[in-house]
């Protein structure tokens, strides 16, 4: 079981790693700050050592991910992809999967939501729940039941700051939810970060559809796409969450671990 994120554990605090290059044009303090938080979250290396901690090691990570020129050097372009995703990620894109591609044997997965926002009543968080699961049911021959009481597969809930795993969310902004893949215990679970606020798309704030949708390709499975387009893009996206889809990448993806849904069972 593996924080969707943190696919090796961030040991070495800010302050030890040396600064990163960047190119001195137009970048502001709190860019600044961002950029290097993002890279500490998203890409943590494997390895333990200093040098391969360094965010300079990280940055040549994303780099990779979305095949850029690999400098280690921290420009407008890269700062612009950590913070709106549509710009011209070259378009060799792909899914991942989590290490050793974990996931659920049983047909029928049960979801359980333990606690709700102060943002959206929960009849609507439900509704959502449900939609987001829907989203991959379509396309995998797998099923999902939710359950009230007790302990469910994928442990659902909102909370904000320390919440009892070793990730506490970062207050407002920043790091908007995550979640576990498949395994027991932690593994599947999702949390979203109660300090954000929380919308069904009729008001501001972070469309919940999206975020869960996201998260629950998690809970699947699914590491994240370098395609702008794919809902397992790692940078939130504001769009028109009435119509959400799956994009062709993110069902490649889920479809690569569970297989296709037969014809006769079109969700
Ligand atoms: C996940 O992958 O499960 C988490 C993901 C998420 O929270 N992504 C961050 C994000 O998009 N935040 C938006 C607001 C901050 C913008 C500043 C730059 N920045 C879940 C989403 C896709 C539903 C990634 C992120 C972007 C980030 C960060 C993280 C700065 C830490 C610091
Ligand atoms: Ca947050
Ligand atoms: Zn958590
Ligand atoms: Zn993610």
């Amino acid at each position: 079981m593996q924080l969707a994120e943190l696919w090796a554990l961030c040991l070495l605090p800010g302050s030890l790693a040396p600064p990163l290059p960047r190119e001195a044009e137009g970048m502001s303090e709190l860019q600044w700050e961002q950029a290097q938080d993002y890279l500490k979250r998203f890409y943590p290396t494997d390895s333990k050592t200093k040098e391969a901690n360094s965010l300079e090691a990280r940055l040549k990570e994303m780099e990779k991910f979305f095949r850029l020129p690999i400098t280690g050097i921290l420009n407008s372009h890269i700062i612009e992809i950590m913070q709106k995703p549509r710009c011209g990620v070259p378009d060799v894109a792909e899914y991942s999967l989590f290490p050793g591609s974990p996931k659920w044997t049983a047909k029928v997965v049960t979801y359980r939501v333990v606690s709700y926002t102060q943002d959206l009543s929960p009849l609507i968080v439900n509704q959502l729940v449900a939609k987001a699961f829907q989203l991959w049911s379509k396309e995998i021959p797998l099923s999902f039941k939710k359950v009230r009481t007790g302990t469910a597969d994928i442990m659902m809930g909102f909370a904000r700051g320390a919440h009892g795993d070793f990730y506490p969310f970062d207050g407002p902004g920043n790091t908007l939810a995550h979640a576990f893949s498949p395994g027991p215990g932690l593994g599947g679970d999702a949390h979203f970060d109660e300090d954000e606020r929380w919308t069904d798309g009729s008001s501001i704030g972070i469309d919940f559809l999206y975020a869960a949708a996201h998260e629950l390709g998690h809970s699947l499975g699914l590491g994240h796409s370098s395609d702008p387009t794919a809902v397992m893009y790692p940078t939130y996206q504001n769009g028109d969450s009435k119509n959400l889809k799956l994009s062709q990448d993110d069902i490649k993806g889920i479809q690569k671990l569970y297989g296709r849904k037969s014809n006769l069972k079109k969700n």
